[in-house]
């Protein structure tokens, strides 16, 4: 006799979000505030997403803290004090669980309880969802709040599983203490992660060994002190100050305005304002004229200043010239905003090597092996970056009712609507997903623009008794258009690096985030809900009168 399987205990509630950081914290808040029942699901031991796992030394934001906070409560902005300009990355952890709980938010999130699986169940209008902890929740909307950068790329060098030293990712820093003082530590990767950690590790190592690819361009942060005065100013019209922010390119306005073409000012007004930036420090340096992201001589212009700043600082010209960008015009990679990152490659225990020139071979048991040497370790660190955009998505297995997964159509880029949704997927929606603003924006509004439009959303269904929405193909290949179309002049489009898509059949190039900007964005969504979300199908898929699991 064949013993029964028991059945799994399903939990029912509106909406399971997934992912406890910045989105999904707001996400649950925002759910539970208009009446629908809600429960969060993280991997982690702890809320706050990446400010949970990005815990290597020298982790702090790069957008200032006066921004890249909440605005959705006018009374959560008043009452937190930032320390720094850019918060450190215990600080950003801390404001996010002291939202978690001045929200009463922590009992709706299960810890520890990674999503594994998730089945979409038509006659339900429900999408059942499995933990790797063998917990069952169906819900009538799934929320990815995953994250763009996330799903962390995995060191795949040969040889190292025989390395005898240690070896951490900077993007998982592990949750206790790692021994940098007095060792041998090199790191590989010079992207935003690897140029923030380089100078700390740098002022405790032995030595450091940097393995540079691609040089990246990197301005000062210039840190210090928050601006108290500033914070107060904002704190009395925090919905002002939330509209404003949405109303920009990206809800980062530090730097620069008005902004003109470079053709507007006189030679000595441009290198002023190169100047100013530059003792300003921070993102700004991206907009100092308005046409350096389509004009490759502007951007020149641009790209010149800052690599003479990096040859005035950094002290042996050979290695001043190996750390200057070449082959990308400034800004058409993520621009990095670093503490001393040139400086510290004039300390006589840090050691750069090109491995564009002299690549990595292999990981040996003692170090690290390239073409022309061997560079003993006992400390590898990895900031290789992420499974942009989509690694969070295909880590789980997600299927609608004929067994496709959501990225499954995306072989040539990312295809949505409004980045939020794809078609053939009811009721499921990723936050700041490819073709929003994501990851050009800050990220803290972005997620706040579009929980609320979901939010929304759902009012909508409610009111109209509909329990179904899905984006129809034309619209989402509307969208998909609008965003390429978007990107089309700029020069950013024809450079490596994670936010483009490369085709594998033709090599064609697809940028994946919406580069329009955060206004034209959240106008288009107001639009889109004040006309009765057109390009949305909405539906009832189940009768008022049946239960849902009937
Ligand atoms: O990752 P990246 P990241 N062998 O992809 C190199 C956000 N962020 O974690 O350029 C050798 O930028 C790779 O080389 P190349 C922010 O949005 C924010 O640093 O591909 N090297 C590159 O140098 C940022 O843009 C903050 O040639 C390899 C580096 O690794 C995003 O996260 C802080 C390699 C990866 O750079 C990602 O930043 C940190 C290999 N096999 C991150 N594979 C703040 O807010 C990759 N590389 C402060």
């Amino acid at each position: 006799m064949v013993a029964e399987q028991p059945q799994p205990v399903v939990t029912e509630v509106d909406a399971i979000v997934v992912g406890a950081g910045i989105g999904g914290i707001y996400a649950l808040h925002r759910f539970k505030q208009q009446g629908l029942s809600v429960l969060c699901l993280e991997s982690a031991a702890g809320v706050g997403g990446v400010w949970f796992h990005n815990r290597y030394p020298g982790a702090r934001v790069d957008v200032e803290s006066s921004e890249y906070c909440y605005h959705f409560s006018p009374e959560l902005f008043g009452e937190w004090r930032w320390t720094e300009r850019y918060a450190a990355q215990p600080e950003l952890l801390a404001y996010f669980n002291h939202v978690v709980d001045r929200f009463g938010l922590r009992g709706d999130i299960r810890l520890e309880t990674p999503m594994q699986s998730a089945r979409w169940v038509p006659h339900e209008a429900r999408w059942h969802v499995a933990t790797a902890t063998g917990l069952h929740f169906a819900g009538r909307f799934l929320v990815m709040a995953t994250g763009n950068l996330s799903a962390a790329r995995d060191p795949d060098f040969p040889g190292l599983a025989d390395f005898a030293g240690e070896w951490v990712q900077a993007s998982h820093w592990p949750d206790r203490p790692v021994d940098i003082a007095g060792r041998r530590i090199a790191v590989i990767g010079t992207g935003s992660s690897g140029v923030q950690t380089i100078p700390v590790l740098a002022a405790q190592a032995e030595h450091l060994t940097v393995f540079q690819r691609t040089p990246n361009f990197s301005v000062p942060a210039r840190n210090g002190p928050s601006d108290g005065a500033l914070i107060d100013a904002i704190a009395q019209d925090v919905p002002g100050r939330r509209s404003h922010l949405l109303a920009t390119r990206a809800a980062i306005t530090s730097g620069q305005n008005p902004l003109l073409p470079y053709a507007a000012y006189t030679e000595a007004e441009r290198t002023s304002r190169l100047e100013w930036q530059w003792a300003q420090g921070g993102q700004g340096m991206n907009r100092v004229f308005a046409d350096q992201g389509t004009d490759q001589l502007v951007n020149d212009r641009v790209a010149d200043f800052v690599r003479a700043k990096i040859r005035e600082i950094v002290t042996n010209p050979a290695v001043a010239e190996k750390l200057c960008p070449y082959d990308h015009p400034i800004g058409s990679r993520r621009l990095c905003v670093d503490t001393d990152y040139y400086a510290t490659y004039n300390r006589a225990n840090v050691t750069l090597v090109d491995i564009a020139a002299d690549p990595i071979e292999r990981i040996t048991p003692t170090g690290i092996q390239t073409r022309a040497g061997h560079y003993p370790v006992d400390l590898i660190v990895f900031a290789i970056g992420f499974n942009a955009f989509r690694g969070a998505l295909d880590r789980v297995d997600i299927r609608n009712e004929r067994g496709a997964t959501p990225t499954g159509g995306w072989q040539r880029g990312p295809r949505t609507l409004l980045g939020l949704m794809t078609s053939g997927f009811p009721n499921f929606f990723f936050l700041t997903g490819p073709g929003s603003p994501s990851v050009l924006s800050n990220l803290v509004l972005m997620n706040e623009a579009h929980v609320d439009w979901v939010a929304g959303l759902i009012a909508h269904m409610t009111t109209n008794g509909y329990d179904t929405v899905e984006p129809d193909r034309t619209a989402v290949e509307a969208w998909t258009g609008t965003v390429a179309e978007a990107a089309s002049k700029l020069l950013r489009l024809g450079v490596k690096n994670y936010m483009v898509h490369v085709n594998a059949d033709d090599g064609s190039r697809v940028f994946m985030p919406y580069i329009g900007g955060l206004d034209r964005y959240t106008e288009i969504m107001r639009d889109i809900a004040a006309n009765g979300y057109p390009g949305f199908r909405l539906s009832q898929l189940v009768a008022p009168n049946q239960t849902a699991a009937a």
